[in-house]
């Protein structure tokens, strides 16, 4: 017993207990066996890694036994499902927020305490799965949590990457990328489930035939095929007993195809080929709000929504011997058009596959079909030419030609003559090179099509999918995004979680309009301090972590000024970056000049691709370094870039935000999400009236945001009567000045054509209005400093932020989805007495 500290005695293992059991004792002791016997470590030898590993299985394990009796529940009430399909899933560290869904925190946090062990130090060790580039991939993730809390049957569908989001660092203030090895130390969150393996075709041609009953059919001769294999994670609900699954498909060649070449002998090329179709899942294509043409994003899109749509069959057909309730069994949300293709796919399945009629086969395929459009982008609409989708898809070009005959038909029907119209509702963009429009496929297949928030969805209604609107408005609706307060407010910011707790007890953690019980504290002085004291806390551990990867230093009591989200033009950094300048350029003129002392800090990657943003990320940097080294200005000012934004960092970096930067074009923002966390987390928003950030502004009133700039409408009108920013350049001093230290060589060490790409964009183009918005911002900032001079006043506005955020949950959009677009409703899970399962 001397090398096995946790055997106290030889009775005290218990196969089930030490599995399933809850309290402090038999945790502790799981942790014990799981570190000794899956990692091969005691105490003394293990690494944090292994800790962090020991721990981690010790949480799944009471995890697996909910989600295998979960999965019973509901294969034994055939309940309604619903498929959520994504390319992405932005996942984040997964041990923190099992612990706190299972409902084991503060034990685990107990035992690991009298083991001198910290619990958020092992929870550090993990590396986030970055299986997505931004808002998109965030928000699936929250929608898997919403769903398994409300206890809705839900499996979401993705792909498993093996490399996702590149890791960022910043070498002489450029982003430089490297690969992100997330499994390279074995992930416990995974099982797979090589039972469930399924076969992917790609290539080849079709042929016609007739079947035995006479009626001509098609089949599908392929050139090569790439084998699927799923790997579950759990998806724990909040403090219930649903475990629901998120089911990630990882490509691996197919034996015999490998075998064919290499029994001929070329064994170089037999490896190759199957390095090759294990390509599929190798990596996550880095673009946020773009499109990427390339032929293996297409294989990637159709590999994994193939594997789901044969796998969501199987599962099917294992309780029902024909398609008559396919879809009052199943539910398809397709998450932007990545998914699209399932349209054609579902189609071929049932039609060629299991010989349904193509009508009935439409007419299902239509009811289990919907759409989220997540962008106005132009750039970011997935067109795939005609050429490069036949040679790998061959049977779905046609099925697409031939739901596009039938649907301009009935077009034609409905507005005769009108070819201008035909030709913009088209499935085939023509032109010298021909184009499958993947909105308008996702638009025809689908019975429902939302937008992510009140403007996005008008705007797609009036301009991107006008002609849709015409043909079928009781299609579209809105379901404006939300975030969930678990993981944005309790995991991340958890003295904020537990004043509320302690004030309004736990029920905003499962209803989030109960936040709003705070406000009728808000004049309360005890509470008050309190909010304050988390604030400054949440801001001096940022101060501390930026001190540590930066090497810089912050006043705490500063004004935290904020922008973290993907690089874009649209999103204008740049002009927060020009409001920085600006206020250098106020303090170099008057240096005893009184001003409001800020922190302003950014984070966020930039598609390796896009050389705009990345010389943004250049330019943000080269102000960091010439405010923070000049003493008249650091004073007051400091600026700060962290390197490699993702989920776990956004966590740090929410809770410790007095100003949240929600700047984009009016117009060009679906709906953003970090808005919410940052004002859930007691931040003020200035922002434009864009996205959700027009429906946060209503709800916190006008007084407590901080709006400027174009409206839409105003954005649009501009632009149509011809908008000139060298206009503003000619009228504005202040703005002027700014663009002129930059041309100059003032941020580049007087290399006067470092940033030149990016001020002729601004002075010839400015596509996304800087100019024209200038100096409405830094009015608008000016207030910002005039409130928090008042720090009583911005308390208040703090609070009330926070406390009418409820409406900005993640549960909330998937009850809006459920009730309006998925007809589905919450199947209870009752927990499972853990002494009935055998040893
Ligand atoms: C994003 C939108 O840009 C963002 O405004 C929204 O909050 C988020 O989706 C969730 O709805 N869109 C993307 O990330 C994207 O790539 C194709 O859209």
């Amino acid at each position: 017993y001397q090398k096995h500290p946790h055997r106290t005695s030889e009775a005290a293992v218990q196969i089930e207990d030490d599995r399933t059991g809850m309290n402090v004792e038999t945790l502790r002791r799981a942790f014990l066996d799981n570190l000794y016997y899956i990692q091969g470590k005691d105490l003394q030898l293990a690494t944090p890694y292994d800790l962090y590993m020991a721990l981690s299985y010790t949480v799944r394990d009471r995890l697996l036994q909910r989600w295998l009796h979960t999965q019973e529940v509901y294969l034994q009430q055939d309940v309604r499902s619903v498929c959520y399909l994504s390319a992405e899933y932005l996942l984040g560290r997964q041990l923190g927020n099992a612990l706190i869904n299972v409902g084991l925190y503060e034990q685990a946090r107990a035992f690991l305490k009298e083991m001198n062990l910290d619990l958020r130090d092992l929870m550090e060790q993990e590396i986030e799965p970055g299986l997505g580039n931004g808002g998109l991939g965030r928000l699936a993730a929250c929608f898997m949590d919403s769903l398994a809390s409300l206890e809705i049957p839900a499996i979401g569908y993705g792909i498993r990457y093996e490399f996702g989001i590149f890791a960022q660092s910043i070498r002489d203030g450029w982003q430089v990328e490297q690969p992100d090895r997330w499994l390279r130390y074995g992930n416990p969150w995974e099982i797979p489930r090589p039972e469930y393996l399924v076969e992917v075709k790609f290539g080849g041609h079709t042929e016609g035939y007739i079947d035995p009953a006479g009626q001509y059919r098609v089949s599908w001769v392929n050139d090569r095929s790439v084998l699927g294999t799923p790997y579950d994670y759990p998806v724990p609900g909040y403090r219930n007993d649903t475990v629901n699954t998120l089911r990630l498909w990882s490509a691996r060649a197919t034996e015999d195809f490998n075998f064919q070449v290499f029994d001929s002998g070329d064994f170089a090329r037999a490896v190759a080929d199957k390095t090759y179709s294990e390509n599929i899942t190798k990596v996550l294509y880095p673009n946020d709000n773009t499109y990427q043409g390339r032929e293996l994003r297409l294989e990637q899109q159709y590999f994994f929504v193939s594997c789901s749509l044969q796998d969501i069959i199987r599962r099917y057909l294992s309780y029902h011997s024909d398609f008559e309730s396919f879809a009052d069994k199943v539910t398809l949300q397709i998450n932007d058009t990545h998914p699209s293709i399932g349209i054609a796919e579902l189609m071929r399945l049932l039609v060629d596959e299991y010989l349904v009629g193509w009508d009935k086969a439409w007419q299902i395929t239509r009811r289990v079909f919907a759409y989220t459009n997540h962008t106005l982008l132009s750039e970011a609409l997935e067109r795939w030419p005609v050429a490069l989708f036949g040679n790998l898809l061959p049977r779905h070009l046609e099925i697409i030609y031939e739901i596009n005959r039938r649907f301009l038909d009935e077009v034609r029907e409905r507005f005769p003559e009108d070819e201008g119209r035909i030709a913009r509702l088209s499935l085939i963009q023509e032109g010298s090179q021909k184009q499958v429009r993947m909105a308008n496929l996702a638009c025809v297949g689908s019975h429902a099509i939302n937008g992510v928030a009140q403007l996005h969805t008008e705007l797609l209604k009036k301009d991107v999918l006008a002609d849709f609107y015409a043909l079928w408005p009781e299609k579209f609706t809105n379901v404006t995004n939300g975030v969930t307060p678990r993981r944005f407010l309790l995991l991340s910011n958890p003295k904020l979680a537990l004043l509320l707790s302690e004030r309004i007890g736990q029920d905003w953690l499962k209803d989030l309009d109960q936040i709003g019980r705070i406000e009728s504290l808000v004049a309360d002085p005890a509470f008050r301090s309190a909010w304050q004291q988390i604030k400054d806390d949440n801001k001096r551990d940022l101060a501390e972590y930026i001190l540590q990867f930066n090497q810089i230093e912050v006043d705490p009591d500063s004004l935290f000024d904020i922008q973290v989200k993907r690089f874009h033009e649209y999103k204008r950094q740049l002009l927060l970056a020009f409001f920085i300048v600006t206020l250098y350029n106020r303090l170099k003129r008057q240096p005893d000049l009184e001003i409001v002392p800020r922190t302003f800090i950014f984070g966020g990657k930039s598609a390796p691709g896009y050389a705009m943003a990345k010389l943004i990320i250049k330019f943000i940097n080269s102000v960091a370094r010439v405010v923070n080294s000049d003493p008249q200005v650091s004073r007051h000012l400091k600026v700060v870039f962290l390197a490699n934004y993702n989920v776990s960092l956004a966590q740090r970096i929410y809770p410790a935000c007095d100003l949240s930067e929600q700047i984009s074009t009016a117009g060009k923002e679906a709906s953003g999400t970090s808005n919410m966390k940052f004002a859930l987390n007691g931040a003020l928003t200035i922002g434009t009236l864009d996205g959700a950030n027009i429906e946060i502004r209503e709800k916190v009133g006008p007084d407590n945001f901080f709006l400027f700039g174009l409206t839409a409408q105003q954005v649009y009108d501009l632009k149509a009567r011809g908008y000139n920013p060298r206009d503003y350049y000619d009228s504005n001093a202040e703005l002027r000045e700014v663009v002129d230290r930059i041309s100059a060589g003032g941020f580049s060490g007087g290399d006067t054509n470092l940033f030149r790409p990016l001020l002729d964009s601004l002075l010839y183009r400015d596509d996304y209005l800087v100019f024209a918005d200038y100096q409405a911002y830094i009015d608008c900032q000016e207030q910002v400093s005039q409130a928090f001079r008042d720090r009583e006043r911005w308390l208040t506005m703090s609070i009330l932020n926070s406390a009418r955020m409820g409406y900005f949950s993640s549960d909330r959009s998937i009850r809006e989805y459920s009730r309006n677009i998925w007809q589905s409703e919450p199947v209870p899970v009752e927990p499972e007495s853990p002494a009935i399962r055998p040893a």
